[in-house]
């Protein structure tokens, strides 16, 4: 080999040993690969050459032009590597086994007593069932006995949406899918219908410490032959004592709803105020907590069940309501409003 071109080797060989930075190998390129690097200028050194010479030299100086591209090639290859690694290595240790540090989140005290209640009604037989929050005009009203343009509908000031469908503003919306849902085995096998559907509801209400526009329900029917006011009341009182852990003072007044006949509100003494009067109960010292009532025959008929042979009755608990009750919540509008330092008080008991 030529002594220049092995030298020159030599020298690029010590200074990319060295090069200890992407830029750093990039400056080596210009230096020896560049338009004016020294590899590069090596060439120009063949005119001077015999034209025996010329071949050899230009065949050289060609291999370490290769050798020092492939060089800086795997050079360069190293480092990213080695940046990789480093990049690694300056992450803290992270033990996967460890217990969060965060705080951990807690249930919204809605879901905590909404299960509360599922528990309560599960083990009274009942079915908890789901249902979407976007139904049809039909289901929510028509099928309740309300038909379009009655008066009864001014009672629920309703979102409707632009393909007709509306926000469901009760949970009475899904009782028509209920009874379809479980009428073959209440005819065919004697099953009564038992089954609970807690879920949001939305009504374009002006707030106040007792309404907000988007709240909680819980829907609860039962269908069989001979049921009456009787077994309604029987539980109702149930339920409210085991979420209360205490008998409570309710009143059963005449209520109006097209979808039952009779209608009752079932009210509580407000436990805010302990039936002295307040915002939370309109000063009224009673909070309307559960209207409910004998099913409609109308109703019955809608959902394909025979009023002349079975009988039944519905509620329509407010759920929001009931957590206000059992947790002394004095206004609505604080579980609606996100704020983790009021949220994130309530436990499961
Ligand atoms: C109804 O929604 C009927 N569907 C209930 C019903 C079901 C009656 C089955 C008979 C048989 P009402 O609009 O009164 O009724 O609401 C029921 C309960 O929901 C109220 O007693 C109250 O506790 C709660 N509620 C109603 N509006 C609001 C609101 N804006 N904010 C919070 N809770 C509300």
């Amino acid at each position: 080999m030529n002594s220049k071109i092995a030298e020159l080797k030599i020298q690029f060989d010590a200074e990319a040993a060295k090069a200890s930075n992407t830029a750093e190998l990039e400056a080596l390129r210009v230096a020896y690969l560049g338009k004016k690097g020294s590899i590069t200028e090596l060439m120009k050194e063949m005119k001077d050459l015999s034209p025996e010479e010329k071949k050899s030299f230009g065949q050289e100086v060609n291999q370490l032009k290769g050798y020092a591209t492939e060089k800086l090639t795997a050079c360069a290859e190293e480092l990213k590597k080695q940046e990789i690694q480093k990049e690694i290595d300056s992450v803290p240790e992270f033990d996967i086994s460890m217990p969060p540090s965060m705080n951990e989140g807690s249930y919204h005290p809605v879901t905590l007593v909404q299960r509360e209640c599922e528990r309560i009604f599960k083990t009274m037989g009942f079915a908890v069932e789901d249902y979407s929050e976007i139904v049809t005009d039909y289901e929510c009203f028509e099928a309740l006995n309300i038909p379009k343009h009655h008066p009864a509908r001014d009672m629920q000031d309703t979102y409707y949406l632009d393909n007709g469908q509306l926000l469901k503003s009760h949970t009475s919306a899904a009782q028509n899918a209920i009874y379809k849902k479980y009428k073959d085995a209440l005819i065919n096998d004697g099953v009564p219908i038992k089954a609970i559907f807690p879920g949001r509801c939305f009504r374009n209400e002006a707030t106040d410490a007792c309404h907000e526009n988007t709240f909680f329900q819980m829907e609860g029917v039962m269908v069989d032959k001979d049921i009456s006011i009787s077994n309604l009341i029987y539980f109702m009182k149930t339920m409210l004592s085991e979420v209360f852990k205490k008998d409570l003072k309710v009143r059963l007044r005449p209520g109006f709803f097209p979808f039952v006949e009779p209608g009752f509100e079932l009210d509580i003494s407000c436990l805010i105020c302990g039936g002295e009067g307040c915002p939370s109960c309109k000063h009224s010292g009673w909070l309307e907590l559960c209207p409910c009532g004998m099913i409609h025959p109308e109703v019955l008929k809608a959902g394909g069940i025979d009023p002349e042979e079975y009988t039944g009755f519905a509620f329509g608990l407010g759920l929001t309501r009931l957590v206000m009750m059992k947790y002394g919540i004095k206004d609505i509008r604080d579980l609606n409003s996100g704020s983790l330092k009021t949220l994130t008080q309530f436990i499961d008991e």
